[in-house]
This record gives C-alpha cells, sequence and structure tokens, in this order.
C-alpha cells in the first residue's frame, strides 16, 4: 500500500461518519481536527521545543499511578505523571513490538504501513514515509536514540544525526544470577498449539529470570538510561529530540535484587480467569486466543508458584526500568532543560500476565493487551496534573509532537493531534481507537474498536470466524461475551461498521 492510500476519501469514511451516527459524529478527519487546535501551548516559544521521548518494552500499565493491580511500585513514572497529563485510555495499533512501533513512529495505522510482523522494516517498505524523528532531524533538530525505539534491526537511518546500529552495539554484560523456577510439568490440553519450531529458542530463554548485580551496570537497560543522559549533556545547548527506549519489562525478565524484594510473591492474587494454559472461554470464539504462549511460559503451562514468581519478576523489571527512567530525568533537570522539553513516556503494547491462561501480548485484542500508558508533560500545558480518560491511540503521538513543536505534519499523517486533550483533558472527543492482529503477517486476522463503553472485535472479514462484545464498564476483566445477545444487536452493528470501514475499506 502507498501513501495514497492515505489519502482516499474511501479509507477515511471510517473517520468522518459512514458507520453508526452517535459515534461517526464526533469523528473529524485528523487534520481539520489539528487545525482548530493550534493553541497556546505552543505560542511565544522563544526557542524551539526539546523532546524527551520513552518508551517501555512489553509495558502494560502495571505502574502505581495507574492503579496497579500487583502493586507495582514506579515513583518515577508516577511522578511524570502528576506532573503531566496522563491518559488512561491510550490503545497500540497492534499487539506486537515492530508493527505497533512501525505504526507510531510513521502516523500510519498497521493497515496502510502494511507492518503486520516482526520482520518488515517500515521505512524498507516505504522509503517516501517521514518518520517522526527524521522530520524533527529535517526540521534542524539534533536527534538521538538511545536503546529500541524502533524494532530491533528495522531502524530509519535517516531518522537520527548519529545513527551507529542497533542498541545490542553496546553488548550489554548482564551480570547476575538466575532465578530458577522449578518447571513445573503440566499436562498439555487439548487445542494448546505446540511451539512453533523458531519460538524453541525464545522458549529457553524466555523465562529465565535474572538477578543483576549492584544497580544492573552491566546490562542494557541502565546502558540506555547512561547512554541518554550523555546524548542530554551533549545536547543542552541544541534543539533536540532524543529518543529513550527501555527493553524491560520484556522477557527475559531482570532486575537488580532490591527490585524483587519490593514483592512478595505470596501476596500476589492470581487473576480469576488464569489458568495453566491458554483456553477459550465458554461463549468465545477461538479465534479470540492463541492458543500459544509468545513469551515466558512457551510450550508450558503455568503452575500458580511459578507465575506468582514470573509476575514478581515483571514487576520488578518494570520498577528497575522506572528507576533508570529516573536517573534520565533527574540529569534532565539537573541541566535546567525540564521547562523547554516536553517529555513522553509510552509503551508500545500492553501485556496478559496468566488471564484467560495466556502470557504475553501476540493475538491479544483484549484490553490487557492492547492498552498501554501514556503520559505527555509539556511545559504549560493547562491540563498538567489531570489524568484524561479520553479513547485515544498511540498513533496519535506523530501529529501530537509536531503541533507541540511546531513541526508541520504531512496531510497524509493519520491520527489526531492530543494537543486540545493536554489542554483540556475533558475536552469532547469521542474517537474510537483501533487495534489490529495478523497470526502470519500478511493478512489481518482481528480487528478490535474501542470506544468509551465497548470493547468490539470481529475475527476474519465480517466477523467469519467470530466476535466478542464487552461491556467494559460492567466487565472490566473481559469475562462476558455480549456478541451474541440479541438485545447488542444495535451496538453490534454500529461497531462492525466501523470495523468494516477501518480494516475493510472501499476502493
Ligand atoms: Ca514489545
Amino acid at each position: 500500500m502507498s501513501t495514497q492510500d492515505t489519502l482516499n476519501p474511501s479509507r477515511r469514511q471510517f473517520l468522518t461518519g459512514a458507520a453508526g451516527a452517535a459515534l461517526a459524529t464526533a469523528l473529524p478527519v485528523a487534520a481539520e481536527q489539528t487545525t482548530a487546535a493550534k493553541v497556546p501551548v505552543t505560542r511565544g516559544r522563544k526557542k524551539p521545543l526539546n523532546v524527551l521521548f520513552f518508551m517501555a518494552d512489553d509495558m502494560r500499565p502495571e505502574l502505581a499511578c495507574y492503579g496497579s493491580r500487583f502493586h507495582a511500585e514506579s515513583p518515577n513514572i508516577d511522578k511524570l505523571a502528576a506532573a503531566g497529563v496522563r491518559f488512561d485510555r491510550n490503545y497500540c495499533q497492534f499487539p506486537l513490538c515492530n508493527p505497533s512501533r512501525s505504526s507510531l513512529f510513521t502516523g500510519h495505522p498497521p493497515h496502510t504501513t502494511g507492518v503486520l510482523g516482526n520482520t518488515t522494516g517500515v521505512v524498507k517498505e516505504h522509503p517516501e514515509f517521514m518518520t517522526l524523528p527524521r522530520l524533527f532531524r529535517e526540521n534542524g533538530y539534533t536527534t538521538l536514540r538511545s536503546g529500541k525505539l524502533f524494532h530491533a534491526g528495522l531502524d530509519d537511518p535517516k531518522a537520527w544525526t548519529e545513527f551507529d546500529g542497533d542498541v545490542e552495539s553496546m553488548h550489554p554484560t548482564q551480570v547476575g544470577r538466575r532465578m530458577d523456577l522449578k518447571r513445573e510439568q503440566i499436562p498439555m490440553p487439548d487445542g494448546v498449539l505446540p511451539v512453533l519450531p523458531g519460538d524453541n529458542q525464545r522458549a529457553a530463554h524466555s523465562d529465565q529470570i535474572l538477578v543483576l548485580e549492584g544497580n544492573g551496570e552491566g546490562a542494557g537497560d541502565y546502558m540506555v538510561a547512561d547512554r541518554a543522559i550523555n546524548y542530554l549533556r551533549q545536547c543542552k545547548d541544541k534543539p533536540f529530540f532524543i529518543g529513550c527506549g527501555f527493553s524491560k519489562p520484556h522477557s527475559p525478565p531482570q532486575a537488580p535484587q532490591r527490585f524483587f524484594d519490593m514483592y512478595d510473591p505470596k501476596k500476589i492474587t492470581m487473576p480469576t480467569d488464569f489458568a495453566a494454559w491458554p483456553y477459550v472461554p465458554e461463549g468465545f470464539p477461538t479465534a479470540a486466543i492463541r492458543m500459544r504462549n509468545a513469551d515466558l511460559f512457551i510450550g508450558r503451562g503455568a503452575s500458580v508458584d511459578e507465575a506468582r514468581e514470573v509476575i514478581r519478576a515483571y514487576l520488578a523489571s518494570i520498577s528497575w526500568a522506572d528507576w533508570n527512567l529516573g536517573r534520565v530525568l533527574g540529569e534532565l533537570d539537573r541541566l535546567g532543560l525540564r521547562e523547554n522539553a516536553a517529555v513522553v513516556f509510552v509503551a508500545d503494547h500492553g501485556y496478559q500476565l496468566g488471564e484467560k491462561g495466556k502470557w504475553s501480548k501476540a493475538g491479544s485484542l483484549f484490553e490487557q493487551g492492547t492498552r498501554v500508558p501514556l503520559i505527555i508533560h509539556m511545559p504549560g500545558a493547562k491540563g498538567n496534573g489531570r489524568s484524561c480518560t479520553r479513547i485515544v491511540q498511540s498513533l496519535d503521538l506523530y501529529r501530537t509532537m509536531a503541533e507541540l513543536a511546531g513541526l508541520e505534519a504531512g496531510a497524509e499523517i493519520e491520527g489526531s493531534s492530543l494537543v486540545p486533550l493536554l489542554q483540556d483533558p475533558r475536552a469532547t472527543w469521542e474517537r474510537p481507537a483501533y487495534s489490529v492482529w495478523s497470526e502470519d503477517g500478511k493478512t489481518i486476522h482481528g480487528t478490535m474498536v474501542r470506544t468509551e463503553q465497548w470493547r468490539y472485535a470481529e475475527f476474519g472479514k465480517g466477523a467469519a470466524n467470530g466476535a466478542m462484545l464487552f461491556d467494559v464498564h460492567a466487565d472490566p476483566m473481559e469475562l462476558t461475551n455480549l456478541a451474541e445477545l440479541p438485545k447488542h444487536k444495535a451496538v453490534r452493528e454500529q461497531l462492525s461498521g466501523l470495523i468494516a470501514a477501518y480494516s475493510y475499506p472501499a476502493g
């Protein structure tokens, strides 16, 4: 697909209102909305706005400031949330690293990028795309990246003023000791799919919990923070866009001992829909559950004891990433740069921690798989210190960051600027969010639409392989599929119309 596709009116139709009057009336085309939202937050700025863009890997909003179910400790992210605007309902466009990041950094959803798996490089497929950091670079910014922003090995070399390859070039030594699990053998039930040949190596490493020595000085995320700190020092006198991408809490879990000590596995309460193996709950289509895990419990069942240990390790990894983020923000403050810097914190996608027997993100069009933390601290924004419950998408970050910095995003860029919500988190905003999943990296197999009250997903065109509908207020854990109930027929049709226009546009 080409950039031209994004200008095709039929493709934009899902935004302008062909499907479902109640939802669609409040879905103006993004560019129009952005024009109307040129706001004082960017006016009168004497020097270019700097950007410090944090990204975490595989981190669902399991953070104290988001009301962590497992009581995660995240004091530095909490502090950032208290200073800026915390978006409580932000959704990724694809529950997997590369497609999600490719969408975020190009301002195009996965069906436009065509990136539906972890092997396709978005700038290789679409050299005409102007990625977000490249937009800053071409507008005179020094753009630098520490750690994982684009997916490993699929970066945009034109995006960065200094490009030295991937983060792996830092050669982390990761000194620590392994925390071995019992690896209890739990018989595999019918229906669970065997490990894919390509996942055998991952299966052997994904759940190897590492307790790092010291502060984790030899490990990747410590070095990522160090590099970002050095970049801040280098750039303090010139306009910069610095990306800082942490690899935790992506598997395998790792953190120094003191971050494990924050959590007692015995006190971890497993979710009500936990099971040792992935399962399809009664009343759900089989396509809703990917019957193999992509991280942590790959090809083996999870006992409650091991599940608690792994959740603890996930939480420790979050707290260590939070600590590293705090080091970078501390340097931003020490250098006196906070007042002229927009700070963003986002993750690439969500995660399941045993819910419905699932671990990791792949294939999850549930709230747990697609909802991600998003915090933006824009100095002077009127909404600072508040939370925003409007439905937003990581896709929206492109237009948002461009507008905040006063840069011109191309007309073809999709998504909507969040600047009106930074000024007033309760501003009228009735756009839905969309996520898709592809099992083979080529075809979209499932599409999810999220509105303020509903989550609806269809599997296969026209829900050929089933659908699921949840009233997210009444059923936040998404335990009861309402899709086939006659009383929800009208809302299902409305949401189905949005999905049809989004994933299968005419023309
Ligand atoms: Ca990821």
